[in-house]
């Protein structure tokens, strides 16, 4: 499957950013931490070089915790900090705070000796894909919601100073990705996260993609969450090479499931065939909001 997606809108947001980097003392750069590496921007990385960074594994309620720890092991390794969180819960807002100021106390304090600044709050700028949850993470430092946040990619349009209290100020800015991505693999990580419009990729395909991902890595979770049995998996698999003899180069069990997931959730056409566009969405939703369980699509 071929996904790209790099609306005319990113390529202005990332001006602004590269312009607005100058004015800040750190970058606190949002990851998915179900996906690490997918969802860091190579250019975000590329135009913050020398800037005090500050990494977030955002959405981590949704991440398998064990791998979560992994990733965290291995950003300390790279030398960055790093923290794990649910931006929708307020529990980590203390210890984020503290790692800014430490991360940034040099670079203030030397701007103050040398007379550029006198004392003045901590600047931040707060960077990621699109829907990653800066807008909520911005929300919960904030403790209201200040800052419109939505459940789709592209909601934050411009960059926008919040002030959290006279000694911290946050930059919201527009969820940006690049303009291509090299390796598929990362593109269908993307996707599948909702990090890229729903609009520019077939949902069969991608269901196709995560059912293999899943039937690989959590088994037991997917075939848990929809009833499947080995059994029935097996009885499907017989039929469907029946039906229409092995796919060359396509893992049957992906599309079995989706078949199995389809008759299960009612997914069914007039005429009786499975509606495989339904139980697309309805998989790829359920991964999204958790619902199959804690997942992580990488490992370092
Ligand atoms: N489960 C979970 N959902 C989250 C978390 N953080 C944000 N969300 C949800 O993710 C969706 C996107 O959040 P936003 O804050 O709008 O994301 P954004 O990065 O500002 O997105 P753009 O402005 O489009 O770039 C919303 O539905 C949030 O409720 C989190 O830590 N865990
Ligand atoms: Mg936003």
């Amino acid at each position: 499957m071929q996904i790209q997606w790099y609306p005319g809108h990113m390529t202005r947001a990332k001006r602004k950013i590269e312009a607005d980097l100058k004015l800040v003392d750190l970058v606190i750069e949002l990851l998915d931490a179900r996906a690490p590496s997918a969802t860091q921007n190579p250019d975000i990385r590329r135009l913050s070089k020398g800037k005090q960074r500050l990494v977030l594994l955002n959405k981590a309620d949704l991440a398998d915790s064990t791998v979560t720890d992994q990733w965290i092991e291995h950003f300390c390794e790279e030398g960055a900090s790093c923290i794990a969180l649910d931006s929708r819960k307020r529990d980590g807002t203390d210890r984020i705070r503290k790692a800014a100021e430490t991360l940034s106390k040099e670079k203030r304090e030397r701007d103050q000796r040398r007379g550029i600044t006198g004392p003045r709050p901590l600047k931040a700028m707060i960077c990621g894909i699109p829907n990653v949850g800066k807008s909520t993470f911005i929300n919960s430092m904030l403790g209201k919601s200040s800052v419109k946040t939505g459940n789709k990619p592209g909601v934050t349009r411009g960059n926008q100073w919040i002030n959290v209290n006279n000694e911290l100020l946050l930059l919201d800015t527009p969820g940006v990705l690049w303009p291509r991505f090299d390796d598929q693999k990362t593109a269908e990580a993307l996707a599948e996260i909702g990090a890229i419009s729903d609009d520019v990729f077939n949902p069969e395909d991608l269901a196709i993609c995560l059912l293999d991902t899943l039937y690989r890595d959590y088994r037991g979770l997917l075939l848990a969450r929809y009833d499947i049995t080995p059994e029935k998996l097996e009885e499907r698999l017989k039929e469907n090479e029946k039906d229409s003899g092995a796919v060359l180069g396509v893992r049957q069990e992906p599309l079995a499931i989706l078949d199995l997931i389809a008759v299960r959730r009612g997914a069914i056409k007039k005429g009786g065939a499975p509606d495989y566009a339904r139980a697309a969405r309805l998989v790829i939703d359920d991964f999204r909001s958790g619902r199959i369980g804690q997942i992580s699509l990488e490992r370092p």
